[in-house]
């Protein structure tokens, strides 16, 4: 991953990577366009796709190609970066969420079924991802004295989470309608945005409008059974 230095969070836990306009206003259309109108699944506070499909009970893929419009050029570019690099499988899964204004996610951590690189693109909408250190004291009953980072995701951005970033924080998407109080000594990625001058002429506010996450992993158990049954195997 040596060509991703350049974009590594300054402040945040490591190892944190942030890349402002990885992907073109074109190619973000081209992806919004292609999502699947039919197969959303409705939570209480978002709704989601998992491509090519939900792990099983026992957080197992059943091995199926992602499609065209989820590979290239967003893992085509991965690929170069090296992004990927070292994990069993290369991309194989994709989570697709939505959020609207007043929506977010409980702070979590993706845990132990996939390989411990994620790596986001963010389409429409910018927002702040909340991470905070994992208490280690299990007497602890809260996250007093953890350190916490703002992570601002602009539209087109790529964030790459993994090491201790992946395994030893939380991370979590307020439920609020705005985002304020942004600036270089609060935003963890300030230096590294790409267009920190709107959110200055914002008065350090972020209105949330519709945004769409790709979170793209590498699932750890895979089984290959769809694809025999489907007659997709490659062997
Ligand atoms: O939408 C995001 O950027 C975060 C998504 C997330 O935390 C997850 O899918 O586990």
């Amino acid at each position: 991953m040596g060509e991703m230095e350049q974009y590594r969070i300054p402040n945040a836990p490591a190892s944190m990577f942030y890349i402002h306009d990885f992907i073109t206003e074109e190619q973000e259309g081209t992806i919004r366009q292609s999502i699947p109108a039919n197969r959303w699944v409705s939570l209480s506070h978002r709704r989601l796709q998992a491509v090519p499909a939900r792990l099983t009970a026992t957080n197992t893929l059943l091995a199926s190609p992602l499609p065209t419009w989820l590979t290239v050029p967003v893992v085509t570019r991965f690929n170069d970066l090296g992004i990927f690099e070292g994990s069993p499988h290369g991309v194989n899964h994709c989570l697709i969420n939505e959020y609207l204004p007043a929506q977010g996610i409980m702070p979590h951590e993706d845990g132990g079924a996939y390989h411990p690189v994620v790596a986001t693109v963010s389409l429409g909408g910018s927002i702040v991802l909340d991470v905070t250190e994992k208490v280690q004291d299990a007497a602890a009953s809260n996250q007093d004295g953890a350190g916490s980072w703002r992570i601002l995701q602009e539209p087109r951005s790529l964030l790459v989470t993994t090491g201790a970033a992946y395994n030893d924080t939380l991370h979590g998407i307020a439920d609020v309608t705005e985002d304020h109080d942004l600036n270089g000594h609060t935003v963890a990625n300030w230096s590294l945005l790409g267009n920190k001058q709107f959110i200055e002429d914002h008065q350090g506010r972020n209105e949330r409008t519709v945004r769409i996450s790709l979170t793209y992993r590498d699932v750890k158990k895979v089984s290959r059974i769809s694809s025999k049954l489907f007659g997709k195997a490659k062997g």
